[in-house]
């Protein structure tokens, strides 16, 4: 029933974007974009069936031998996360019987697991409410949306309750973010043209390499990194205008949105604040990567999750200052694989924010993953509304989600230079990203874990959240901030 409610109202805003994570191996009906002018025969053509992570003594080379003897192909390594690769098979097998294939090298094998479906945890409420232009509170940024942001400067509108915010206002006071912090956003990718978006973007800096990867080959990744689409582009012959330029043929990288779901997220992150246009950012001034791997209606898959993840892994260790990544999706299925990616970019230093879900269910009773990884780099993230009360749609657990943040009814950035109205915990967490950013902007030098700390530790308390997320408040940048 309220499935139907939710695809009618999508149908009337006219988005694609499905609400539930629906899933199914990829196997069955492979939804991925290929390219027209592919060369590669059918069956090799498919999305990789399994995630299969080989015991540590276990060389690339072995690994092939044991893939050619399935009849599969080894399509990509994680470089990140040691003897985990990514396999197609070519005989349209059974995937149980594909898992119980490598399963049963249990002396090489930890696991193998299917490449599972992932979807957005969606705006459940996508509103097409115009968002009004207001005059603005004394002290406030000069942006005309601003009076309509109430999760950073709440003073009652619109029936809301005054101060039910992260008091933007007086973190601000201290600083408003800084162009050396990176944020990804791990998604849709993100409209890096939109003009409130455009200062903010992070560019790949000439001192940092052209991302590089064995199986993937060279990519320029200006803009980030786009895993729906990088390896169909690097298959084969690649006759396009970046094609030639750079030695070994680099493939483009192009983390567009071609949803508008990624670059709503980013908005709330880092919409340039003060710019006399649209909203405000909870950075004025911060550099956003948008990690593309949900193509255009919202679905992808756990293998461009992790592909996009190592990315980033990998730029940080080529020199860009990223630490945090936001994770607006989730699924039921727990995917092994996904948690060690995040547990090597914990490694690497950068703190994982994922939205808890939007099925207004316990967590710690029904996970909800990647929000539920029990690691040191991840925040589960529910959702509130603009009078401090738990968003009806947003999931919580007493031990498993960890901060509220606001998102019902926010204001952010959308494709075509619009802006526009949504709700989800999708929006939820990066309020987190965002407050992360600013932490991180006021203190270049802090530890992963003690960013971690610092926002566990920097919120309002709220009675009604009590047994429902772990901190039981919502958070507070200002306090964040050590105001
Ligand atoms: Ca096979
Ligand atoms: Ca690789
Ligand atoms: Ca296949
Ligand atoms: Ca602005």
């Amino acid at each position: 029933m309220v499935a139907v409610i939710l695809v009618a109202l999508a149908a009337v805003v006219g988005q694609i974007g499905r609400w539930r994570s629906m899933l199914k191996v990829q196997d069955i009906t492979p939804k991925k974009v290929t390219k027209p002018a592919s060369i590669k025969p059918a069956e090799t053509d498919g999305t990789p069936e399994l995630l299969v992570r080989f015991k540590k003594n276990v060389p690339l080379s072995q690994i092939e031998r044991i893939a050619g003897a399935n009849n599969d192909r080894i399509e990509d390594e994680i470089e990140s996360v040691s003897g985990l690769v990514a396999i197609d098979d070519l005989d349209d097998a059974d995937i149980s019987q594909l898992l119980r294939q490598y399963e049963s090298m249990s002396d090489l094998v930890d696991y193998a697991e299917p490449n599972f479906e992932i979807a957005l945890d969606d705006s459940v409420d996508r509103n097409s409410r115009p968002v009004a232009e207001s005059s603005n509170p004394v002290g406030a940024p000069n942006d005309p949306l601003f009076g309509d942001q109430w999760a950073l400067n709440n003073t009652g509108q619109n029936g809301g309750k005054a101060n039910a915010h992260i008091d933007a206002l007086k973190a601000w006071a201290k600083t408003r973010g800084s162009a050396e912090v990176v944020v990804a956003v791990l998604d849709t990718g993100v409209d890096y043209t939109h003009k409130d978006l455009v200062e903010n973007m992070w560019i790949r800096p000439a001192s940092v390499p052209l991302y590089y990867d064995n199986e993937l080959g060279t990519a320029e990744d200006l803009h980030g990194f786009d895993a729906v689409n990088v390896a169909n582009q690097s298959a084969g012959s690649n006759t396009d205008e970046y094609g030639g330029g750079y030695s070994g043929g680099a493939s483009l990288s192009d983390p567009m949105d071609d949803n508008g779901h990624g670059t709503h997220c980013a908005g709330i992150i880092g919409a340039e604040g003060n710019n006399g246009e649209g909203i405000s950012g909870i950075n004025w001034n911060v550099k956003i990567m948008p990690l593309k791997f949900l193509g255009r209606g919202g679905f992808g898959n756990v293998k461009d999750a992790i592909e996009a993840i190592n990315y980033a892994i990998d730029r940080k260790k080529n020199g860009v200052n990223l630490r945090v990544i936001s994770a607006s999706w989730g699924s039921t299925q727990r995917s092994k694989a996904l948690e060690d990616a995040i547990k090597a970019a914990g490694d690497a230093g950068i703190l994982f924010v994922a939205a808890a879900g939007n099925s207004s269910t316990d967590n710690d009773r029904r996970a909800h993953y990647p929000s539920n990884y029990d690691l040191p780099n991840v925040l589960s993230v529910a959702a509130l509304d603009r009078n401090d009360l738990l968003a009806n749609f947003s999931n919580y657990g007493a031990k498993t989600v960890h901060v509220a943040a606001p998102g019902r009814e926010i204001t952010s950035t959308w494709l075509g230079d619009q802006y526009r109205e949504a709700s989800g915990t999708s929006m939820a967490a990066p309020q987190v990203s965002g407050i992360a950013a600013l932490i991180i902007a006021n203190d270049a030098k802090i530890s992963m874990a003690k960013l971690r700390e610092r926002i566990l530790k920097s919120s309002d308390p709220i009675d009604t959240l009590l047994g429902k997320v772990v901190v039981g408040g919502r958070l507070n940048a200002a306090k964040a901030l050590g105001e």
